[in-house]
């Protein structure tokens, strides 16, 4: 069974990205089974080494929005692209639109190791 750290990097590690076009999130959205059973509204990629993502884990430690102390804020930015799905992309046809930004993110660690398991925000 996939763990939750599997599950982030398949649904948040894209350290070689992104290719350069267009349809970068509705490759990517489903190549990473993001659109089985629905489309998954809203998720970011990041395009930095897994290790940097890690360290985060050890970086400055906040709130999380639901009063949890275990997000971490990364210290310096990162390439990121976030997915959003269209108004208009009915199911089964996913269909996104792609930004490509520069952001520090915010994720949620946990566990022994102490690893990234959800993606919480960009700031
Ligand atoms: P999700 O299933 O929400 O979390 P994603 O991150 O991919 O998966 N968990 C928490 N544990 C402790 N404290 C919290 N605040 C937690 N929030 C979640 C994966 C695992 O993490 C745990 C859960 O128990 C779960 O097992 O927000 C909805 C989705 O949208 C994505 C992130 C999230 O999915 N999103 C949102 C982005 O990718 N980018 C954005 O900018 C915003």
């Amino acid at each position: 069974r996939e763990s939750r750290a599997m599950k982030f990097q398949r649904q948040h590690m894209d350290p070689d990205g992104p290719s350069n076009n267009s349809n970068y999130c509705n490759q990517m959205m489903r190549r990473r089974h993001m659109t089985e059973g629905w489309c998954k509204p809203v998720n970011t990629f990041v395009h930095e080494p897994l290790v940097d993502v890690q360290a985060i884990c050890l970086q400055g430690n906040i709130l999380c929005k639901n009063g949890k102390p275990n997000c971490h804020k990364s210290s310096s930015s990162m390439k990121i692209t976030d997915c959003r799905v269209k108004s208009s992309s009915e199911y089964p046809d996913c269909d996104y639109q792609t930004s490509h930004k520069k952001r520090h993110i915010i994720v949620v660690c946990e566990g022994n190791p102490y690893v990234p398991v959800h993606f919480h925000a960009s700031v």
